[in-house]
C-alpha cells in the first residue's frame, strides 16, 4: 500500500475514535461553604452539570474560610487539574495563590463572586450576578412601596452579608445608591449576619432591643438572614411583613414560602444555577476557545403578590 493510501487510512481510523475517548476534563472547585440555601443550590447545580458533561469534579468546601480555599487551590495545582474554579469568600487576598496557578499554567474561573486583583490575567473569566444591580432593585422596590405612605419616615435596619465579600459590599452600595436623596428612607443600623439564618436572627434581636418599634424596614442581603430575622421579629411580638417590611435577596424557596405566609415583602433573585454555564466555559477554555471575561446571569424581582403563583416553578 503506498504512503498516501496509508496516511488516508490512518486518518480515517483516527477520525473514527469516539469523542468520549478523549481524557475527561479534571476540574478543581473551591466552594465558599454551605452557609445558605442559595449556596447549597449552587453546589448542586455545579455537581449535576459536571456529571452531565463527564467532567471529573474535585470539590472542596471551605466552610467560609479563605485559608481553606487557598489550601484547596494549592492542592489542585499539585494535582495538575485542567481548570480551577473558585467562588471566593472575600474579595481581597488572592494575588499570591492565583499567581501560583498562573505559573503552573492552570486557568482559573471565578464563579459567583469576584476578587479584587490588579492583574486581571490572574483569572480567565468571572461568571456571576451583578450584586450592585441587585441592591438597586431592592432599593427601587422600597422607593415605590414608600409612596403608598406619603409623609411617613421609614427607619431601615440592614443585615449585611459576609464582611469583605463582593455581594455584601455591592448589595449595600446598590441599595444606598437607589435610596439616596429619599429623605423619608434612612438606614439607622447596619451589621453583618454572615449570610446565615442563625446570625441573622441574633443580630435582628439586637436591633430590636436597641430600636424596637421604631424599625420600619429590614433590608437583608440574603433570604437566610431574613428568615432568621423574621423569627426574631415574631418573638418580639411584632408582625414581619406588616409592622416591619422585609426585603431580601436570593429568591430561594424559603423566601417564597415566607411571602406566601405574609412575612416577607419582596426578594430579589440571585441565580445560583451556574453549573451549565460554568461547565461550558471550562470546556471552551480547555479547548483554547475564546471566553468572555465576564459572564452574567439573568435575574428578576419577586414581590409577595406573585409568590403563590411562582413557588411551584422555583428550581432552588
Ligand atoms: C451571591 C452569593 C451569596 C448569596 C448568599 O451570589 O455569593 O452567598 O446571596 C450566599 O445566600 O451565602
Amino acid at each position: 500500500m503506498n504512503t498516501t493510501r496509508r496516511i488516508l487510512l490512518l486518518a480515517a481510523m483516527a477520525a473514527a475514535i469516539p469523542a468520549y475517548a478523549a481524557k475527561p476534563i479534571v476540574m478543581g472547585f473551591s466552594q465558599v461553604g454551605a452557609e445558605s440555601e442559595w449556596r447549597t443550590a449552587m453546589t448542586n447545580s455545579v455537581k449535576a452539570a459536571a456529571k452531565a458533561q463527564n467532567i471529573t469534579l474535585k470539590f472542596a468546601d471551605a466552610q467560609q474560610r479563605q485559608e481553606n480555599q487557598v489550601k484547596a487551590i494549592r492542592s489542585f495545582i499539585a494535582q495538575r487539574v485542567d481548570v480551577i474554579v473558585v467562588a471566593p469568600v472575600v474579595e481581597s487576598g488572592w494575588e499570591t495563590v492565583l499567581r501560583e496557578a498562573k505559573a503552573a499554567g492552570i486557568p482559573v474561573i471565578l464563579a459567583d463572586r469576584a476578587v479584587d486583583v490588579k492583574d486581571s490575567t490572574l483569572y480567565t473569566t468571572f461568571i456571576g450576578s451583578d450584586f450592585v444591580e441587585e441592591g438597586r432593585k431592592a432599593g427601587r422596590w422600597l422607593i415605590e412601596r414608600a409612596k403608598k405612605s406619603p409623609g411617613k419616615q421609614f427607619n431601615i435596619v440592614e443585615l449585611q452579608g459576609t464582611v469583605g465579600s463582593a455581594p455584601a459590599i455591592d448589595r449595600k452600595a446598590g441599595f444606598e445608591e437607589a435610596i439616596k436623596g429619599a429623605a423619608n428612607l434612612k438606614i439607622t443600623r447596619s451589621q453583618t449576619g454572615d449570610f446565615t439564618r442563625s446570625k441573622g436572627k441574633e443580630v435582628m434581636e439586637a436591633f430590636l432591643k436597641a430600636q424596637g418599634k421604631s424599625i420600619n424596614v429590614l433590608y437583608a442581603h440574603n433570604d437566610d438572614m431574613a428568615i432568621g430575622a423574621i423569627q426574631a421579629i415574631e418573638e418580639a411580638g411584632l408582625k414581619p411583613g406588616t409592622d416591619i417590611l422585609v426585603i431580601s435577596v436570593d429568591a430561594v424557596k424559603g423566601a417564597f414560602q415566607a411571602m406566601v405566609a405574609g412575612k416577607l415583602n419582596v426578594t430579589v433573585e440571585c441565580n445560583p444555577l451556574l453549573g451549565p454555564q460554568l461547565m461550558q466555559a471550562a470546556q471552551d477554555i480547555v479547548a483554547k476557545k475564546p471566553v468572555p471575561k465576564r459572564i452574567t446571569t439573568i435575574e428578576g424581582v419577586f414581590p409577595a403578590e406573585v409568590a403563590a403563583r411562582e413557588l411551584p416553578n422555583r428550581k432552588y
